[in-house]
């Protein structure tokens, strides 16, 4: 099983940005700990970080007939971008929408999300352990029948 992680604009600032919220782990310490699981789970994982709409489209475009699911963390995109969801959705992957921090206790601009309108499953709220979740949920999410 092969599992893309996409993270989205200002993740690569984990550690610095906003710690009382994201917490003080940096973007690196975020991929040893989900490699840490997936390794643990027997899963590949492949990991993807921009600050660039087109860049996370392209990227997810890519992974068509090439990964068993993404995870996703949008970051501001979450809450506006109708173009992510629309490239999830032409890929059909499998998708988990993940949030570090708690959106639906935040402001109300965070309590919308396009790329939620297509993933199975939402993680937010969690820290870092939120993406384990995920990568918990796609190793063991029932297939469909065939
Ligand atoms: C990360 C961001 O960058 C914000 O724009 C989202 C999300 C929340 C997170 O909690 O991981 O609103």
């Amino acid at each position: 099983m092969h599992i893309l992680v996409i993270n989205g604009p200002n993740l690569n600032m984990l550690g610095i940005r906003e710690p009382h919220i994201y917490g003080s782990g940096t973007y690196a310490a975020l991929c040893e700990h989900i490699q840490k699981k997936a390794d643990a789970l027997g899963v590949s994982v492949e990991f993807f970080q921009s600050n660039h709409e087109g860049d996370l489209i392209d990227k997810i475009q890519e992974t068509y007939g090439k990964a068993d699911g993404i995870i996703i963390n949008p970051g501001g995109y979450t809450h506006t971008s109708i173009a992510l969801l629309d490239a999830l959705k032409a890929v059909g992957l499998p998708t988990v929408e993940v949030h570090i921090s708690d959106v639906d206790a935040r402001e109300p601009f965070r309590q919308i999300s396009y790329v939620g309108l297509y993933a199975e499953q939402r993680y937010a709220g969690f820290g870092f352990e939120g993406y384990c979740m995920a990568l918990d949920y796609l190793v063991n999410r029932e297939q469909p029948a065939e």
